[in-house]
């Protein structure tokens, strides 16, 4: 069995007084960010969406298999079919699909079953799990897909926040209709919808709160 070369580890390393300033600087600001519904129509540069995707990909991964695809659709065609194939479903789903508790749970955020954004903003990332690999006819698997891929989604989004854009990790249900429309292989399987752009001017988000420490964080030592 072939093996990697090994190669030093080029980390940067603090001492505690650093440490702590970093931890401290870098929750705060992941802390701004939110998720947002308001788009700008306001292009952005195909380059950056490409380093966002790139920055995704360096996510740890089961064997290092790397099992995501990550769709960037800005042709406004297939946005349009996208929008109305997930009208569709989202209305279905609003309309009896849900359950009266899990709308109750979503009537604070005020959603719906509209997603106008799915034509309006530049990108739209549309992220497939691998969940095996395809070599011509031979299948290898792939190992921890769901995990991986979501490792890679939370990167994704934090690589959005750094470049100042912001996202919404839509979830229309169900959603194979995305494999059809993107034409993906047999072994993809859609994982999330992500629009990316920059906010609208007057973007509004819920004024909501997060979980406290000691709400999230159990030490045993
Ligand atoms: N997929 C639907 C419903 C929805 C579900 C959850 I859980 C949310 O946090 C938000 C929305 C939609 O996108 O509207």
């Amino acid at each position: 069995m072939a093996s990697y070369k090994t190669i030093p580890y080029k980390g940067e390393a603090y001492d505690e007084k650093e440490l702590i300033a970093k931890s401290v600087e870098y929750y705060n600001w992941m802390e701004k960010r939110r998720t947002v519904r308001d788009f700008s129509e306001q292009p952005v540069p195909l380059e950056v969406i490409q380093k966002i995707v790139l920055s995704a990909s360096t996510a740890p991964s089961g064997a290092h298999k790397q099992p995501w695809s990550f769709c960037v659709v800005s042709n406004p065609e297939i946005k349009k079919k996208i929008r109305q194939a997930a009208e569709k479903e989202e209305k279905e789903s609003y309309n009896g699909r849900m359950t009266q508790e899990w709308l109750e749970d979503l009537a604070p955020l005020g959603t719906d079953w509209q997603k106008p954004f799915l034509e309006t903003t530049p990108y739209l990332i549309i992220v497939f799990k691998r969940i095996y690999e395809l070599k011509g006819e031979v299948k290898r698997n792939n190992y921890y897909v769901s995990e991986s891929v979501g490792i890679a989604c939370g990167f994704l989004l934090t690589a959005i926040h750094n470049a100042g854009l912001v996202a919404l990790t839509h979830t229309p249900s169900p959603m194979n209709f995305l494999s059809k429309l993107l034409n993906r292989p047999e072994n993809e399987r859609p994982f999330l919808l992500i629009p990316v752009g920059y906010p609208a001017v007057n973007a509004l988000v819920p004024d909501l709160r997060r979980k406290d420490l000691d709400e999230v964080l159990f030490l045993y030592d």
